[in-house]
C-alpha cells in the first residue's frame, strides 16, 4: 500500500514508518519537525540521543534498501497538505499523528492552549477537505486517545453507544469528558472526522490510543541512527515510561495524588502492529469506526509498585515512592472499564506489560542516565485550582 505518516518523525510516527516499510509499504513522511522546536524551545531533551530525520532515513535505506520519503510540511498549511494528498498515484491511506500531544503543554498557558488547538484543529480539519477535494477514497487512519472519554461510572465502549430513553433507542457517539485543552482538541477531531465521513462519504478509522510506553521495536533496534525519541521530562514523558528513567536514577517515583488514577496503556511494539492492522483492513467508504487501542489498564499507584518491585529485585536498586501534590484537575479514585475488542478481533495479539519490558527500560535509562536534567522531572504546570483541597504526602 502507499501509505503517508503525517508526524513519521515522532515517537509514534517513527517507528510506525520503520514498521511498515518493513513490511514493504511504500511510506511518505511528512512533518514539520515542530516538535524538535518545541523542545528546544522547553529546555527538554529526549533520553535516547535522536538523528536528524534524513540522516535516519539514510540509514534504513542503507541498513534494507528501502526506501522511506520525507517531506517537510506543516498540516496546518493548506496549499501544502493539498499537494502532497493530490500527488499521483493517491495514498490507500493517511496516518495522522501530527499533533501537539501533551496535556501538561496544552494547560501552561493561553498562549500555548491556543497553539494546540490551532495546530491541531486545523490540521485535522486541513486534512479532512484535502481528502474531500483531492483523494476521497484514502483512507484516513486518526490517532485519537482514550482520554477522549475521561472516566465515566460506566463501562467504555468503542466510540459510540446503545441509549434507550423515553421508550426509544439510538447508537449514538460516546459522552466525552476530556481532562485538558489537548485532549478536548481530540474530541473536537473526532466530531469533525464523524461529520465528513456522514456528509462527503470519507472513510476514517480513530484509533483512540492509550497511553504508550517502551522504546524497542524489531526496527528501532537495528541501529543507533534509527533510535526514537524516549520523552521523561514533566511536559512530554508519559508515566510508565518517567517511571522507569525516576528508578534508574534513584529518583522517587512521581505519584501525583493518591494514585488511584486509571488509564489504558499500550506497548510501542502493539501500537506499530495496531497501525498496520487499520490501514490493511481499511473502513468501508462513508464509514466512521473507532477502535480502543489498549491492551492493559492499570492505576499509576500498580504501576510505580510494579516499577519498584523491578528495580529492587532486578537491580538492586533503591525506589521510594513518592505522592505529591497532584498537579492537574483529575478523579484519584474512580471506576474505570475499557471495551478493546475491535484490535483483537482483526488480529492483535497484545504484547502485555512484563518485568522484562519494565527491566529493559530500567537499562536503557541507566545507559543515558549521565544526558537526564533532573529539574526537568518534577510537575511544574498546575490547572488544579490552588484553593483545591491536597492530597497528603503518603510516601
Ligand atoms: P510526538 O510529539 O513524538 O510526535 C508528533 C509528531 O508530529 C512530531 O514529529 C511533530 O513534529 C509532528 N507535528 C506536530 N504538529 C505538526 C504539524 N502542524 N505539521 C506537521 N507535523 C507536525 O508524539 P507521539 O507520542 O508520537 O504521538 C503521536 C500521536 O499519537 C499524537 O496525535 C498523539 O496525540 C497520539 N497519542 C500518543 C500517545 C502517547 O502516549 N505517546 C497516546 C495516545 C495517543
Ligand atoms: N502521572 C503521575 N505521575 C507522573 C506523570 C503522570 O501520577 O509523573 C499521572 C497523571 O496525573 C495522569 C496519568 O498519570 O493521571 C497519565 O498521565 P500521562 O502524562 O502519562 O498521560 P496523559 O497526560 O494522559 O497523556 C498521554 C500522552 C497523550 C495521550 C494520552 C493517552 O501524552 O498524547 O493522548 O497519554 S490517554 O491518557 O489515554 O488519553
Amino acid at each position: 500500500m502507499k501509505i503517508l505518516i503525517a508526524g513519521g518523525d515522532g515517537y509514534c510516527g517513527w517507528a510506525s514508518a520503520l514498521h511498515l516499510s518493513a513490511r514493504n509499504h511504500d511510506v511518505t513522511i511528512i512533518d514539520n519537525l515542530i516538535r524538535r522546536e518545541w523542545d528546544f524551545e522547553h529546555n527538554l531533551n529526549s533520553l535516547v540521543p535522536i538523528c536528524t530525520i534524513d540522516e535516519r532515513i539514510q540509514e534504513w535505506f542503507r541498513l534494507t534498501g528501502k526506501k522511506i520519503h520525507f517531506v517537510n510540511v506543516d498540516v496546518t498549511n493548506y496549499s501544502e497538505i493539498c499537494k502532497i494528498i493530490n500527488c499521483e498515484p493517491k495514498f490507500d491511506a493517511l496516518v495522522h499523528f501530527a499533533q501537539q500531544r501533551s496535556a501538561p503543554f496544552s494547560m501552561i498557558d493561553h498562549e500555548h492552549a491556543i497553539r494546540t488547538h490551532i495546530n491541531n484543529t486545523v490540521g485535522n480539519m486541513n486534512i479532512l477537505w484535502a481528502l474531500h477535494e483531492y483523494s476521497p477514497n484514502t483512507h484516513l487512519v486518526k490517532l485519537g486517545t482514550m482520554g477522549e472519554y475521561g472516566t465515566p461510572n460506566i463501562d467504555v465502549e468503542e466510540g459510540f453507544i446503545n441509549i434507550e430513553y423515553n421508550g426509544r433507542s439510538d447508537r449514538l457517539p460516546y459522552p466525552k469528558q476530556p481532562g485538558s485543552f489537548y485532549h478536548l482538541t481530540k474530541v473536537s477531531d473526532s466530531d469533525q472526522i464523524n461529520f465528513t465521513c456522514r456528509t462527503w462519504k470519507l472513510r476514517a478509522t480513530d484509533l483512540n490510543q492509550g497511553i504508550v510506553y517502551g522504546y524497542s521495536t524489531a526496527e528501532v533496534d537495528l541501529s543507533p541512527i534509527l533510535a526514537n525519541r524516549f520523552d521523561y521530562d514533566h511536559i512530554f514523558g508519559t508515566v510508565l515510561n518517567r517511571f522507569c528513567i525516576q528508578a534508574a536514577l534513584g529518583h522517587p517515583l512521581t505519584v501525583y495524588g493518591i494514585g488511584g488514577q486509571t488509564r489504558s496503556f499500550i506497548d510501542i511494539r502493539d501500537t506499530v502492529k495496531c497501525i498496520e492492522i487499520a490501514c490493511e483492513n481499511p473502513a468501508k467508504l462513508g464509514e466512521y469506526r473507532v477502535f480502543n487501542q489498549f491492551t492493559e489498564m492499570f492505576s499509576v499507584l500498580q504501576l510505580a509498585q510494579l516499577v519498584q518491585q523491578v528495580s529492587e529485585n532486578q537491580f538492586n536498586l533503591k525506589c521510594k515512592i513518592a505522592h505529591i501534590k497532584n498537579p492537574r484537575t483529575e478523579k484519584e479514585v474512580h471506576y474505570y472499564n475499557c471495551i478493546n475488542t475491535n484490535l483483537c478481533s482483526l488480529g492483535l495479539q497484545p504484547t502485555l506489560l512484563s518485568n522484562e519490558t519494565i527491566a529493559s527500560l530500567i537499562q536503557l535509562s541507566t545507559k543515558y542516565a549521565d544526558r537526564v536534567n533532573l529539574k526537568l522531572i518534577p510537575p511544574q504546570v498546575q490547572w488544579k485550582p490552588d484553593d483545591e483541597e491536597t492530597t497528603p504526602n503518603i510516601t
